[in-house]
């Protein structure tokens, strides 16, 4: 537990503020944006020296967004959506910053946001509610109120392989790419991991590099991303439709406008089913694992996508035991986030790629020379670590936050994340975690869902101070029957089947649960209006 440090201001900024905010992000962003028009002290908190989250670190070769730019912009001013021309259906990361950048400048933003500072501490004052909020640069700042707007995939996964350490060349993890980039020309490279960043580099590393071994433990499912430049033609109809674009993107289960078909994977016929995979297929992207409305219900809907996918992705890979062991059979399609990619299986074509099958010859050790497999040493000059995030709790565990009794989140999550609709936690009055577990989080479009429990944090502050009011606490028995009520959910569709991150899988220790709310973004949002409009049922009012 923390101790509660008097607020002081070494150096700038103010020692007391109504909000403090926790990230400079998309959500962070707009959080701070929305909390100052409603004229409040806004604070926010951002280890980066620049502002975009996710898309700050992620600098990787190939970095883009699987959300098509249009969909994957904020909402929230209409000059904004209307000004902003996006170059192609997905952006890169350097346009998603460089857009992030131009909102911050556009909202005078940076004045209020702390650059190169990393909370560390965030303590209840229980006799005040206040929170008293620390940072490694030793600033002590007392809030009303704390926006957590950390990103559910920002802590960086580095595996715990033998000897990692002893390796001579360099080592890099994909989301914490070198600004400057890396001259990998001429040079022999391994990357470990095939998720949606290995997948997404991969192909554009195979043309600069020497020789690429891609060290695959698990096969993914991908889909081509079908990206191509937008033309001022096509820009401007999807401007002139961005009301009713956005309203089908709200009500939608992820967050963007497009409808699963009409009928189930199960009911159609054989031609029907082939004719609206085909139509996904080209439209590309994740939307492909959302064809049909059954397809992440059950295993017979599941099989006839998986099917498809199978006979399109065998076709483009010249080597069939190559294909044997790009192919997944450990998980139905979509149950993972489904990755999207230029090329990736036909990089598998090139002669100067191999393929090291993890599962036929695991890794034993690495050494100053490169990796050691069960069966073979391959030396290496670089090794691309594309291994993931502890999602969705991992940034948010890092930080010591202490609420009644001493009793910390950590301890409170000990058995998996428990909060009422992603954004209360008993104990932990006024503390809003965005778009983390017990919301749709990771399974919509994050800009759209940042904004929404944005506005929804914003109203509820408004709520307060109407009444005069201090806090807003989740109930313990709202808390329950949140938790279950995604339990339930998720146990109802095939998600559970896969050793995905969003059960926290991926990370040694951590405890299975599923932690995203499986039954839709429209849906959510319905539910937590109706809990605003109602009084904000299920928190108490302090
Ligand atoms: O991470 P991942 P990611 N030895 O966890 C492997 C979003 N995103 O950064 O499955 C060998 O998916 C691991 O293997 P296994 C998107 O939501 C979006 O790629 O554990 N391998 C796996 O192959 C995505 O889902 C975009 O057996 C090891 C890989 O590393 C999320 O971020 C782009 C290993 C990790 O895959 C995370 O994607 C990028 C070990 N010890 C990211 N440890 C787009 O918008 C781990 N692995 C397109």
């Amino acid at each position: 537990a923390g101790t509660v440090k008097t607020p002081s201001s070494p150096g700038k900024g103010p020692a007391e503020v109504d909000v403090v905010v926790v990230g400079a992000g998309i959500a962070g962003l707009y959080a701070l944006h929305k909390f100052r028009e409603q004229g409040l002290t806004v604070r926010v908190f951002e280890v980066a020296d620049g502002v975009g989250g996710v898309w700050y670190w992620n600098r990787y070769p190939g970095a883009r967004c699987d959300v098509e730019s249009v969909d994957y912009s904020y909402s929230f001013d209409e000059d904004l959506q209307q000004e902003w021309n996006w170059s192609e259906k997905y952006a890169t990361q350097p346009e998603i910053l460089a857009y992030l950048e131009h909102v911050a400048d556009r909202f005078d933003l940076r004045r209020d946001i702390e650059f190169g500072t990393r909370v560390t501490d965030i303590v209840l004052d229980e006799p005040t509610l206040r929170w008293q909020v620390g940072t490694d640069t030793g600033r002590a700042v007392s809030a009303r109120f704390v926006v957590l707007a950390t990103g559910p995939l920002s802590n960086a996964n580095t595996p715990a392989i033998p000897g990692l350490d002893t390796f001579a060349g360099r080592v890099l993890h994909t989301s914490h790419w070198p600004h400057d980039g890396v001259d990998l020309a001429g040079q022999r490279v391994g990357v470990i991991g095939t998720g949606s960043s290995g997948i997404q580099t991969i192909p554009c590393l195979a043309e600069e590099v020497a020789r690429l071994h891609v060290f695959q433990r698990t096969p993914n499912y991908s889909v081509p991303a079908g990206n191509t430049p937008l033309t001022e033609e096509q820009r401007q109809a999807q401007k002139a439709n961005y009301a009713e674009r956005r309203r089908l993107s709200m009500a939608s289960g992820g967050g963007s406008p497009h409808q699963p078909h009409p009928k189930l994977a199960v009911e159609a016929t054989d031609e029907e089913r082939r004719e609206a995979y085909q139509r996904r297929w080209e439209l590309g992207g994740v939307l492909f694992s959302k064809t049909f409305p059954d397809q992440l219900l059950t295993r017979e809907a599941n099989d006839t996508a998986r099917l498809f996918w199978e006979e399109k992705v065998r076709a483009v890979i010249d080597d069939p035991r190559v294909a044997d062991i790009l192919i997944p059979r450990d998980h139905p399609i979509g149950t993972k986030r489904i990755c999207t990619d230029t090329n990736y299986y036909q990089t598998f074509n090139r002669d100067n790629v191999e393929l090291v099958d993890l599962r036929a010859t695991p890794i034993t050790a690495i050494d100053a020379d490169g990796v050691h497999t069960t069966e073979t040493h391959y030396r290496l000059d670089t090794l691309v670590l594309a291994t993931g995030f502890d999602a969705m709790t991992g940034s948010v565990s890092r930080m010591n936050i202490v609420g009644r009794g001493g009793v910390t989140l950590n301890e409170t999550w000990a058995d998996g994340p428990k909060t009422y609709l992603g954004l209360g936690i008993p104990g932990f009055p006024n503390l809003f975690n965005l778009t983390g577990p017990g919301s749709p989080s990771v399974l919509a479009n994050m800009v759209l869902h940042s904004e929404l429990h944005v506005d929804w944090v914003a109203e509820a502050i408004g709520f307060l101070d109407d009444r005069g009011a201090v806090a807003l606490e989740a109930r313990p028995d709202a808390v329950a029957a949140w938790v279950r009520e995604c339990a339930d959910r998720a146990a109802g569709t095939l998600m559970l089947e896969a050793n995905s991150w969003y059960l926290g899988a991926n990370i040694e220790g951590k405890p299975r649960v599923f932690m995203p709310f499986v039954g839709g973004f429209g849906v959510y949002g319905q539910i937590i209006a109706e809990v605003a409009a109602a009084g904000y049922k299920g928190f108490d009012v302090l």
